[in-house]
C-alpha cells in the first residue's frame, strides 16, 4: 500500500529552492533581507528550511532537519510584484496573521510553477 494510504499523512505537492525575504511580521513592516531557503509546500502549509547547500552534508538528513518556520495558506494571498524590489520574478504571499513574505527565483519557468501550485492550494482551501 501506499505509504498515505490511511490519508493522515499530508501530501508533499512540490520542494525546492527559492530566495525568499519575510516583509512584515503581524502587520508591522521589516527590513527587507533576501537568503536562499529550501521551500517546501506540504499539506495546507509552505514550509522554509535553510538552504541544504550552505549546510554540511553530514548535517543535512531528511527527518533531522528542523523547519525554519512555516506558513498556514489558509486565507492566504498570493500576488506579482513589480513594485517591492528590483528583482525579476517576485511574488508576495501575505497570510491571514499579516505575515508578508517575498519569494523570487531568477528562473521564470520555475517561479510560475510555484505561483500556480501555491494559489491552487489557496483556492482549494478557500472552497472548503
Ligand atoms: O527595498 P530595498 O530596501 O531596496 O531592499 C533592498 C535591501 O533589503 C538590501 O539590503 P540593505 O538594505 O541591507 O542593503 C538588499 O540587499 C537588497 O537585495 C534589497 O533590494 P531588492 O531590490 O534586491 O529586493
Amino acid at each position: 500500500s501506499s505509504p498515505d494510504s490511511d490519508g493522515c499523512t499530508p501530501e508533499l505537492e512540490k520542494a525546492g529552492l527559492l530566495n525568499k525575504t519575510k516583509i512584515a511580521e503581524g502587520g508591522r513592516k521589516l527590513r527587507k533581507s533576501w537568503s536562499p531557503s529550501w521551500v517546501v509546500l506540504v499539506g495546507n502549509s509552505l514550509v522554509f528550511f535553510k538552504d541544504p547547500k550552505s549546510q554540511t552534508p553530514s548535517s543535512w538528513k531528511p527527518g533531522n532537519s528542523r523547519p525554519e518556520s512555516s506558513v498556514d495558506l489558509r486565507g492566504a494571498q498570493l500576488q506579482w510584484t513589480n513594485d517591492l524590489s528590483s528583482k525579476k520574478n517576485v511574488f508576495k504571499l501575505r497570510t491571514v496573521t499579516g505575515n508578508e513574505f517575498l519569494l523570487q527565483s531568477e528562473t521564470d519557468s520555475l517561479i510560475k510553477e510555484w505561483f500556480n501550485t501555491i494559489q491552487n492550494v489557496i483556492v482549494r482551501l478557500d472552497r472548503e
